[in-house]
């Protein structure tokens, strides 16, 4: 039988094939070829006898994870596996959006060849002007998908994006993540936490990936969201490919090997001032640009 892991903890694997769902367990042989097996992989697996204490924990079936199918694509941070889509997650208020840390994971999906999308929730917090500046620094580069979960609004926008694919929500920890999977998938029953009052940060309610069927057939993760995010896998000169609004100018530059940062003559640099380049973006990269520097060092 073939399914796909929707979740891992305690030790334990949790494989959805069709309509059931089987505890499993990992053969020795993953462990000792450091192969670590990851939620969205999809995996043949066999049944065995459903132990008591597998019943006991409401289990209908058991069984052992054979062998992993080929990933389409791996990610450390959310650790899964297999992704199509990005729903790059962040809110218009409470927490106040941090573009960076958007973008960071924006760079990961454009390095992975993953679509991406923006879902900018808590739009009922925010007024008009606020949304609108928030949404041009992605237009024409994303698309970007106004929601609100308390008022359960953008999500049939949100959904089209959903059907037959396979999406991960991914964003700081806070900004609604769980609460519109519930809202898309009422079976999810994700737990969800207030934002802090002294920190006006998420409380990391969401602590292991799992993933969810939608209606339309598409495949939902849910990730813990984080507030900092350490590593950027971009060497420094690379770091432009992964920002389409920078790319483009690509070649313009004074210098070929430009960064866009000092250096004179720098078409980049220029279409920023020209507004051709949102400012919010220009910051983000150089801020980027400063941690992967700042990592080189050690
Ligand atoms: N005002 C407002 N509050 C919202 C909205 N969506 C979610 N919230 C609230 O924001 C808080 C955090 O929501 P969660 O869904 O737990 O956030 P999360 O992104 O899953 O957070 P982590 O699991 O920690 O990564 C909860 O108190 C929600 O009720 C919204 O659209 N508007
Ligand atoms: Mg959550
Ligand atoms: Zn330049």
């Amino acid at each position: 039988m073939t399914g796909i892991i929707i979740k891992g903890i305690g030790g334990f694997y949790y494989v959805k094939t069709g309509d059931d769902i089987f505890e499993c367990t990992g053969r020795g042989i993953f462990k000792k070829s450091g192969m670590k097996l990851q939620v969205g992989d999809r995996v043949v697996i066999s049944e065995k006898e459903l132990s008591a204490e597998a019943r006991k924990r409401g289990m209908k079936h058991e069984g052992v994870i054979e062998e992993i199918l080929e990933r389409k694509n791996s990610f450390i941070r959310p650790p899964i596996v297999n992704v199509d889509t990005f729903a790059v997650t962040f809110a218009a208020k409470d927490p106040e959006p941090n573009f960076s840390l958007i973008d960071k994971f924006l760079v990961m999906a454009e390095m992975n060849h993953v679509d991406a999308v923006i879902v900018m929730n808590k739009c009922d917090l925010c007024d008009e002007e606020t949304l609108k500046e928030y949404e041009d620094v992605y237009s024409g580069l994303y698309p970007v998908i106004r929601v609100s979960g308390t008022e359960e609004q953008g999500l049939e926008e949100l959904e089209k994006h959903i059907l037959g694919r396979t999406v991960a929500f991914a964003g700081p920890s806070g900004v609604g993540k769980s609460t519109l999977i519930n809202l898309l998938i009422p079976d999810a029953e994700m737990e969800t936490g207030e934002v802090s009052k002294k920190t006006a940060r998420g409380r990391h309610t969401t602590r292991h990936v799992e993933i969810f069927e939608s209606k339309g057939g598409g495949l939902v993760y849910d990730t813990p969201g984080f507030t900092s995010f350490d590593i950027l896998e971009a060497e420094e000169d690379e770091l432009q490919d992964y920002y389409p609004d920078i790319a483009r100018y690509k070649g313009r530059c004074y210098y070929d090997n430009c960064r866009h940062l000092k250096e004179p003559d720098c078409a980049v640099k220029t279409a920023v001032k020209a507004g051709e380049i949102s400012r919010v973006r220009y910051r983000s990269y150089k801020s980027n640009m400063e941690e992967i520097k700042e990592k080189r060092k050690y």
